[in-house]
């Protein structure tokens, strides 16, 4: 099949790329390069280098002897984006070419906006581009299960059959989400299930938990790696406390710790999303998928962290801040996730044995971490600029400038 990786360049887009080429289908990516000028504005950068693009196409061709095309430019472009899938007339668009965000979202006022008008934007133009130039791809766009929020009952997979004053119908379960970003991705979803009803597109709509991890099959040479961030803007949970391990910093495990969250390694949500695009929705069927293995509250992370972390010999330390986000601390979560099982999905990754595999990574690169430290900690708070407190008598997002690394950039340097 033929197809379009829309952020290419991100967490999940790189190693998506490489997954769906070594198992025989034709890779096209598109990207802006946003994440590495993102990055680079909240003082932080990927613990692995990424090389510039032409350098990652260079290395897939010489490593796995394969091709990807590539287009720089941004989904926000309507004509670029018409003139891409006219050209390219793909199978199917994995669309994760999204602010992806939460705490930079919530930042300011500005960051909420350009967060759900990018957002919203982007896959505004996917759809009617889809309609007027190949309205038989299949799209596959990136979704959360944040969307969902934290509810007292079970989590349907997207649509559920509700009762009210005794009429029935099937419609979508209510969201809750919890920042401006996961409300930006409840309003994707909105607009993609109405397109394909007006226009009969197939979508496939994938409530996506949190990704941890490094590695996947094909990352087998150090050339090949994907971005991992760690500070507290783009880093994820677990990823950021195995970074926190290596640093000797506090494990950061918000609040009381009791917040759950389905979580799934990168090989897993890359073969999930490999299952969407080889086994596309019908035209006009709009599918969700709640994709993730297992559900985690934080604390039990950080204490997963801090136990592989001692085989490491290093002294890991759990602490509990305050919560910067305004979220349950402690909750009911049963999210359903039969979809992707029904297609063959099998869980691949034990989380110890990923967990160490990030220890084994970062500890490589634990220089890289080092000179990035003062971006690690929380600082972002959702509920008000004012009620921020000062970190380590630190303002927040008055970033000192980077250190430099002997024999590395000083930044993630060009992305073409
Ligand atoms: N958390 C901590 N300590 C930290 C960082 C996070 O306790 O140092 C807690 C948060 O309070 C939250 C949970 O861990 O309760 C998850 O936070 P996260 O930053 O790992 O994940 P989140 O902000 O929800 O967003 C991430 C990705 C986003 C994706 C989402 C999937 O950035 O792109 O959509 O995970 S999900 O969480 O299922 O919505």
């Amino acid at each position: 099949m033929k197809v379009i990786v829309t952020g290419i360049d991100g967490y999940s887009g790189w190693p998506l790329a490489l997954h769906l080429l070594a198992r025989g289908h034709e890779v096209v990516g598109v990207d802006n390069f946003v994440t590495r000028r993102r990055v680079k504005e909240v003082g932080s950068w990927s613990a692995t280098p990424i090389p510039s693009f032409p350098a990652r196409q260079k290395a897939v061709k010489e490593i796995l002897g394969k091709e990807i095309g590539f287009y720089r430019g941004s989904v926000c472009d309507y004509q670029f984006v018409h003139n891409l899938l006219e050209q390219e007339k793909p199978d199917s668009i994995v669309h994760l070419a999204e602010q992806r965000s939460a705490p930079y979202s919530m930042i300011d006022v500005h960051h909420a906006v350009t967060t759900q008008v990018e957002n919203l934007t982007g896959t505004l133009n996917l759809l009617y581009a889809i309609r007027d130039t190949c309205p038989r791809a299949h799209l596959v766009k990136m979704g959360t299960m944040g969307e969902y929020g934290t509810p007292n009952t079970d989590i349907p997979e997207g649509m559920f059959e509700m009762e009210y004053h005794g009429r029935k119908d099937y419609l979508p379960f209510p969201r809750q989400a919890g920042s401006w970003y996961h409300w930006s991705k409840v309003f994707d979803s909105g607009d993609v299930m109405y397109a394909s009803k007006i226009f009969g597109i197939a979508a496939t709509d994938v409530m996506q938990g949190v990704i941890y991890g490094i590695r996947t099959q094909e990352i087998s040479d150090r050339r090949l790696l994907t971005r991992f961030d760690f500070d507290e803007t783009w880093g994820t949970a677990l990823n950021r406390f195995i970074a926190q391990a290596v640093l000797g910093l506090p494990i950061t495990a918000y609040g009381k710790g009791e917040q759950r969250r389905g979580f799934i390694a990168l090989e897993d949500s890359m073969q999930s999303l490999r299952l969407a695009v080889e086994n596309p929705a019908q035209p006009g069927e709009y599918r969700v998928f709640n994709q993730f293995d297992a559900a985690y509250s934080v604390n039990e992370l950080a204490e997963t962290t801090a136990r592989v972390a001692k085989e490491f010999h290093l002294s890991p330390v759990i602490e509990h801040p305050p919560d910067p986000r305004v979220e349950a601390e402690q909750h009911y979560y049963n999210p359903i996730h039969e979809h992707l099982p029904k297609l063959g999905y099998h869980r691949t990754r034990d989380l110890e044995e990923v967990i160490r595999e990030i220890f084994h990574d970062l500890i490589h690169y634990r220089r890289r971490l080092e000179a990035r430290r003062y971006v690690v900690q929380p600082t972002v708070q959702w509920r008000s600029v004012d009620s921020r407190p000062a970190i380590d008598g630190r303002v927040p997002h008055a970033h000192p400038p980077a250190s430099p690394v002997p024999g590395e950039p000083a930044s993630e340097g060009p992305s073409a």
